[in-house]
């Protein structure tokens, strides 16, 4: 009967159009004879929306009755891309869509390509809460996703005179994906100081109080599911100043302007997401911002389960909690503080609880990125959390003690305290004692965190508490989205979308890996995509490049460790050898385009000059006429979500290329291969596993075993390796002044001479070029790439992040999908 009442059920074309149509003469005030492509897609947005507010109340009803366990995923980045595009594939209306606006006068691909990107994260780790948040939703489970609204994303780069330089993405001009809840605030206390005393019954009671507040307001995305009407709750938390603080006495009394400042200083909170990977710079106000955050979303978590009006003990058999790296690990802090000061539990008994609330996940173990607070600084801000880490550290050293007697090493080497100048706190350490369960992302991942940095907690532990989960991708964005064409074909040959859902029954297609027909169709869809690219290629950057060479790509973060640097060098030493060559010699080369993208954190004064090298090679390179179609260097500016999404279906060869045992999992790596893209890669991350399920000899694999890094580094020490010659040839050609002036890569040379290599470059060069060499003749021979691009498809179903979500609420957070109807 409610139904009857409810907007926006799309059931035809029509019905589209004129919600469409709707919404741009009401809501925009726009006449449709003066409606831009801009104006249209709003349009197209806003009745989209509609119909996912719809089934997002009937979702959150359904999760309510139901009244079983949530999972809520705390992560500082959200790297979410555009919305409507995925929207409509996953309510399946696209279709619809498409010819309602067609009708209009527009094209869908036009309208769909006015929407900013959300990028409010930085690379893998905030892709990968996206991807989860995709299948949470399409497997219908009650979970939530909680972190901040920046207003100012992941910068935008731009290339200008070779170099990176960042630009503000301001994002939310007008974002009809996100809804304010006025209604939903929640103070949150900085700085101030703890008051003790003793109750008439001889407890102590620790009050926090005395600082300054600011107030968290909730902001909600619609996460819509794919084939069902789940659709869940994104909250994310703005700061503004709170209605007790904004100093009216100061503003009436005139002093406008420092009334004014302590409103900026409330807002500067969520205003800027920190365009670092993987390194950890421990300013105040990054800690700010996890507090803040965490803060809010345990108030609101809190809230929810006190409506059920439960025993405390229950915690942990409603919700469940993930840290998405150590980011968000105060919240283990925040809820002793809610259970102990507040709710006044005995320590035990709230210990109890939030040990088997918290769950964490581990993304790196590079040690620049592990997240130490200074412990003067994290006091000044959070003195009682303070108290309850001491105390925490105190027993369980002491547990540690009683199994361990007299072993004093161990006891320094576990304590959450660092003995160092100023002392610090291992948030990783923190984050492990705290939790149930703790995971790594792939397979060699979670091994090493066991045998390395966490070695002592699996001692202490056991090994139990220590599992793997390896990562995935959602294949509605990164194949039925980003490769349309060869979605509708593996439909065609399988006889339906099912695989979207159950991505293993991939495997019904290996059965056509060698069907003449269907080789042709899947390697034409590959051309079309490579044309597509190379369209864009010559639209945003003027070079010419022919969509029939071998598209080489290496697009994620640039950093040392992921060794952009081997594979310019790489490009570098193909010059030299093409240049070395006669013309008949020439004429027998493959054809390579090597396309990079990725942005460079702004401090990372290394990574920005490997982006100057790339994009003087490719000066150099792509203006020499002896060498034309042979060798085309390309720096795709700005990579991001969205360029990710046409660049997966192009590549031929794609580069994962990490220093054995550095890049924890990785992510492209599935999205290249699960359309259709072979790999160059080391022995590292979830290229182990990849390998394992498509078979090696679908995978150009090389360079040294993680196993073997510690001694090869020990080695260029200690002086005993020489460099490789091929890359000395590389260094001297750089020195020449071939790629202009020297000085300016002076100190990518010396990182690989005098800086020790650590990264290992000079030792992987050799097998990384013969490695190179092997691609180009499997290249030269169509049949047997198509074949084993097919039958590598086919076995890709392990990297569906569906999997990787249903081992997560198996093994980790206990929790059950709750069915919406439709
Ligand atoms: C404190 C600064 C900081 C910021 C971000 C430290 C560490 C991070 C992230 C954990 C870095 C990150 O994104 N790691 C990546 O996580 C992906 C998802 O699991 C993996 O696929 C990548 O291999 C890993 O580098």
């Amino acid at each position: 009967k409610w139904k009857k009442f409810a907007a926006t059920e799309f059931s035809n074309k029509e019905e589209f159009q004129r919600e469409v149509v709707r919404h741009v003469e009401t809501t925009l005030a726009r006449s449709l004879y003066n409606c831009d492509e801009l104006a249209a897609y709003s349009g197209a947005a806003l009745a989209m929306r509609d119909k996912l507010i719809i089934d997002w109340n009937k979702t959150q009803q359904a999760h309510t009755l139901a009244d079983q366990k949530r999972v809520y995923y705390l992560s500082l980045e959200f790297l979410m891309g555009r919305t409507l595009d995925n929207a409509l594939l996953n309510r399946d209306i696209k279709d619809y869509a498409v010819e309602g606006v067609s009708e209009l006068g527009f094209r869908m691909e036009d309208l769909i390509d006015q929407e900013h990107d959300a990028a409010l994260g930085n690379g893998g780790l905030g892709r990968l809460a996206a991807c989860f948040l995709d299948s949470l939703a399409s497997l219908s489970y009650p979970a939530w996703g909680y972190g901040l609204r920046y207003r100012y994303g992941i910068f935008k780069q731009e290339i200008i005179d070779g170099y990176q330089v960042e630009v503000p993405d301001y994002w939310l001009d007008f974002n009809p994906w996100e809804f304010p809840r006025h209604d939903i605030t929640v103070d949150i206390m900085f700085y101030g100081y703890v008051r003790r005393y003793t109750e008439d019954d001889g407890s102590t009671v620790n009050i926090w109080e005395g600082g300054e507040v600011v107030q968290a307001l909730a902001y909600d995305v619609p996460i819509p599911g794919y084939g069902t009407s789940t659709t869940n709750n994104l909250r994310l938390w703005s700061s503004k100043p709170s209605t007790g603080e904004f100093d009216f006495q100061k503003f009436n009394s005139g002093d406008y302007e420092s009334s004014v400042r302590d409103q900026q200083r409330a807002e500067t909170i969520s205003a800027v997401l920190y365009p670092n990977d993987n390194i950890d710079v421990g300013k105040e106000l990054r800690l700010k911002q996890q507090y803040f955050w965490v803060a809010a979303s345990l108030y609101d978590i809190v809230r929810r389960f006190k409506k059920s009006h439960r025993a405390w003990t229950e915690f942990p058999h409603q919700v469940a909690i993930q840290l998405n790296d150590t980011h968000p690990t105060l919240a283990i802090v925040e809820l002793m503080r809610i259970l102990v000061d507040k709710e006044h539990l005995d320590w035990d008994t709230a210990w109890n609880i939030v040990t088997e609330t918290f769950g964490y996940t581990n993304h790196t173990v590079l040690p620049e990125a592990l997240e130490k607070w200074s412990v003067p600084l994290f006091q000044n801000l959070l003195p009682r959390h303070l108290q309850i880490i001491y105390d925490i550290n105190l027993f369980f050293l002491q547990s540690v003690e009683r199994r361990f007697p007299k072993d004093r090493e161990l006891l320094s080497r576990v304590s959450i305290i660092e003995e160092s100048n100023p002392q610090v706190i291992r948030m990783a350490y923190l984050a492990i004692i705290g939790s149930k369960k703790v995971n790594g992302v792939a397979e060699l991942h979670s091994d090493l965190i066991k045998t390395t940095i966490f070695k002592d907690f699996v001692k202490i532990f056991g090994l139990d508490k220590f599992t793997n989960v390896t990562n995935g991708v959602t294949p509605r964005r990164w194949l039925h989205q980003a490769n349309p064409q060869l979605s509708a074909l593996i439909k065609e040959k399988l006889g339906s979308y099912n695989f979207l859902k159950d991505l293993s029954l991939l495997s019904g297609l290996e059965k056509f890996a060698d069907d003449k027909d269907f080789q042709k169709e899947w390697m034409d869809i590959k051309f079309r995509n490579k044309q597509r690219l190379a369209k864009y290629i010559k639209d945003t950057t003027g070079i010419s490049v022919n969509p029939s060479a071998l598209f080489d790509i290496q697009v994620k973060r640039i950093h040392e460790y992921k060794r952009q640097q081997m594979n310019i060098f790489g490009v570098i030493s193909r010059y030299l050898s093409l240049k070395a060559m006669t013309k008949e010699e020439r004429a027998k080369q493959v054809q390579r385009v090597s396309i990079f993208g990725g942005k460079a954190a702004p401090g990372y004064w290394m990574a920005k000059t490997i982006i100057r090298l790339i994009t003087a090679v490719s000066e150099v390179v792509n203006n020499d006429v002896e060498i034309g179609d042979l060798l085309k260097v390309v720096f795709i500016e700005d990579y991001n979500v969205s360029k990710a999404e046409f660049l997966c279906p192009a590549s031929d060869l794609s580069e994962h290329i990490s220093t054995a045992g550095t890049e924890a999992s990785g992510t492209s790596n599935m999205k290249f291969v699960l359309n259709g893209g072979l790999i160059i890669g080391t022995c590292d991350g979830a290229n182990i596993e990849i390998t394992r399920e498509i078979g090696e000899e679908r995978i150009f694999l090389f360079g040294n075993l993680a196993e073997d890094v510690e001694d090869l580094r020990h080695a260029h020490r200690y002086g005993k390796t020489p460099m490789d010659p091929a890359l000395k040839e590389v260094c001297e050609e750089i020195q020449k002044g071939t790629f202009g002036e020297p000085g300016v890569f002076a100190g990518l040379i010396h990182a690989l001479t005098e800086g020790g290599d650590y990264y290992l470059v000079s030792d992987d060069f050799a097998s990384y070029l013969s490695t190179h060499k092997l691609v180009d003749e499997a290249f030269k021979d169509t049949a047997a790439w198509a074949h084993n691009t097919i039958v590598a498809v086919s076995r890709m179903g392990f990297f569906t992040s569906d999997r990787a979500i249903n081992e997560y609420a198996d093994e980790i957070w206990n929790i059950d999908p709750v069915k919406v109807d439709n």
